[in-house]
């Protein structure tokens, strides 16, 4: 019998595409979030430099003995993690390295993995992740701007808040066999939505990424190592109060080619109450969910699967 790997799915061309140098963005940004809860950025202003130091480590420290890597783990929630995901079963393809932004973070245990300083280790995190959220901000002031809400940093003052909970990941899928390709298509990282305002991804020009449309469909997300990938998250979704939707996603782990991608997800402050904006409501007591704050919502995203909906124990019933 002949077992005929599965077509690979063809790479989906309609991802809206937004040029942050162009001063019309503002309305195609929220035009992307209504419809697609995501979008491509290009003329981001991230430097290259940037980009290439932190993937170059990231992969040196990827290549690493299992064992070494495994120094530096388990992630709880923070740290080196292999194929488990959370804590609650979620298993998928993928190794990766979750830390935290604004807390003080001990790199020492990757520095002596790869053999070198933790500064420079941190000094290569901070000035991506810096870069990063500063590009993050000038879209969530674009969108307040497209929406008509007076206070421009509404959503980027969340982010720069040195309190604001904010997170970094590193993916790394490997590639796989021809014999579990003739499998069908194996799951890297499960289909979820992200719990944070918005996330902003760059990955190698592997494929992988998929997002599901309104219409039920999964896509493939075309692969561009020289633009950003951002995405809708729950708390945006609330913040405005539905108007955008948190987009499910998901990565799909059937590539002869490894792929590597770098997520930032921009959070507010635990404190902070995540509600829509008066603005964007239609009376004062239209909102579609409870009152809760960050810490609140966090708290039980962590008790979730991934593929469950967090919103749907906020929402108004
Ligand atoms: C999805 C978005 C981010 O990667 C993440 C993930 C987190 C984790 O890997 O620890 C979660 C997942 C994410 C949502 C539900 C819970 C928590 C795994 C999981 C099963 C870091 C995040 O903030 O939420």
């Amino acid at each position: 019998m002949v077992i005929l790997s599965k077509p690979k799915d063809p790479l989906f061309p309609g991802v809206p595409l937004i040029d942050l140098s162009k001063p019309d963005s503002k309305n195609l940004i929220v035009k992307a979030c209504e419809e697609f809860g995501f979008f491509k950025v290009i003329n981001h202003g991230v430097s290259t430099e940037f980009i290439s130091k932190l993937e170059s480590e990231a992969i040196k420290f990827f290549s690493s003995p299992l064992s070494e890597k495994e120094k530096a783990g388990p992630a709880d929630p923070f740290g080196y993690g292999n194929k488990t995901i959370g804590h609650n079963g979620d298993v998928g393809l993928v190794e990766y390295i979750l830390l935290s932004t604004n807390t003080e973070f001990n790199y020492q245990k990757f520095a002596s993995i790869l053999g070198v300083n933790p500064e420079t280790i941190r000094a290569a995190v901070n000035d991506y992740v810096t870069a990063v959220k500063k590009m993050a901000c000038e879209i969530l002031e674009m969108l307040a701007e497209g929406l008509k809400i007076h206070q421009r940093n509404v959503f980027s003052k969340l982010l720069m808040d040195e309190k604001s909970d904010s997170v970094f990941r590193v993916n790394h899928y490997p590639p796989c066999t021809e014999v579990q390709e003739s499998s069908g298509s194996l799951i890297g990282f499960g289909e979820h939505t992200d719990p944070q305002i918005i996330s902003v991804l760059r990955s190698n020009n592997t494929s992988g990424l998929q997002i599901l449309l309104k219409d039920g469909h999964w896509i493939s997300v075309p692969p561009d190592q020289n633009s950003f990938f951002v995405n809708v998250g729950d708390s945006l979704q609330v913040m405005t109060n539905g108007r955008f939707k948190s987009v499910k996603h998901r990565v799909l782990a059937n590539s002869m080619k490894s792929r590597l991608s770098m997520i930032y997800f921009g959070g507010p402050p635990l404190s902070e109450k995540i509600a829509p904006l008066a603005s964007l409501m239609e009376g004062e007591d239209s909102s579609l969910y409870k009152e809760f704050t960050w810490f609140e919502y966090k708290k039980s995203a962590y008790k979730t699967r991934l593929a469950d909906s967090r919103l749907v124990l906020f929402e108004k019933i």
